[in-house]
């Protein structure tokens, strides 16, 4: 048998200084600087990809959110970052606590004295982090049965069909639709030619979610939450937005070669515009829907049901 040394004996016996200077005269940094500028790139690239971020630092670096999810998911996000950070501090605290403590030192020979089946200690690392989890989870349902409730009676309803790799926008209220294409986002005047979603601002907003292929996923990162789209299944999701603006919308679940490209603006505007929009649609002979039963997947009974009638078959 033939047996490989951990360590090499001879190059670990070498003072440290010469290990150096030979590291200088071979072009080579020395293990000590290399370790430095390994740091620096990473405290740089950590600072790049932060710079990124839109947000602040009070909000956990997330976008602007201009929906009634926005206070909710900020707190959830930011409190959970907090107890993971003490959490990760104090454990990082009692390692090198422990590292430093406990350190062989000179003239010590062999293993210390060896414990085991400490009971009040494995009792504390098994109930901490069982309490841990089940506050995280006290808060994530709490706050994710708020987010899914659609008790509440919408003021606008709109149809969502999302589908390889565009989007079909049914207002239901209002009868009428816009179609999306895909657009390529590199391509000359691409913002105009997206398909546009419009919703009136402090208004509840209900979105019946389908999908015509595979699925989907409707996001649009300001109103901080977004919803699975599933092929014959409804999916519903209620928001109020609260700040009128252009927003960017896009397909948040991996759907084929172009899901990338599945974007689309959402504009929030004022009551007025959205009537006027409304009418535009009208006025071009937008009315009806784009039928969610002319889909790839036939719907469940039960999802098909949660969809208006109109907007299943097409309406006029
Ligand atoms: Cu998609």
């Amino acid at each position: 048998m033939h047996l490989v040394p951990e360590h090499d004996d001879t190059a670990a016996a070498t003072p440290v200084v010469n290990r150096a200077t030979a590291a200088k005269a071979s072009g080579h940094l020395p293990p000590r600087r290399r370790r430095g500028l390994l740091f620096a790139v990473l405290v740089a690239g950590v600072t790049l990809a932060l710079s990124g971020c839109q947000g602040k630092l009070s909000d956990g670096f997330l976008p602007n959110a201009v929906s009634d999810s926005g206070d909710r998911v900020t707190d959830l996000w930011v409190g959970s970052w907090i107890a993971v950070l003490a959490v990760g501090f104090i454990t990082l605290g009692l390692i090198l606590y422990a590292a430093i403590r406990f350190r062989k030192r000179k003239g010590d020979e062999g293993l210390p004295v060896q414990l085991r089946y400490n009971v009040p200690v494995e009792m504390l690392y098994t109930v901490v982090p069982v309490m841990m989890v089940a506050v995280f989870f006290y808060y994530t349902a709490r706050d994710e049965a708020a987010l899914t409730d659609t008790s509440k009676k919408p003021d606008v309803t709109i149809s969502v069909v999302a589908k390889q790799w565009s989007w079909d926008f049914n207002y239901v209220d209002s009868n009428v639709h816009e179609s999306g294409i895909h657009v390529n986002p590199s391509e000359p005047g691409a913002i105009a030619k997206m398909p546009t979603l419009y919703v009136p601002v402090n208004k509840r907003v209900e979105f019946v979610l389908n999908s015509r292929d595979v699925i989907h996923s409707f996001w649009v990162p300001s109103f901080m939450t977004k919803l699975d789209m599933l092929p014959g299944k409804t999916n519903i999701l209620q928001i109020v937005p609260n700040q009128t603006g252009v927003f960017q919308g896009k397909c948040a679940e991996l759907c084929g070669a172009y899901h990338s490209q599945m974007l689309f603006m959402v504009h929030i505007v004022s009551q007025a515009d959205y009537d006027a929009e409304m009418k535009r649609l009208a006025a071009i002979g937008q009315t009806g829907f784009i039928p969610v039963d002319a889909s790839r997947e036939k719907m469940v009974p039960a999802d098909a049901a949660k969809i208006p009638a109109q907007v299943r078959t097409g309406g006029n």
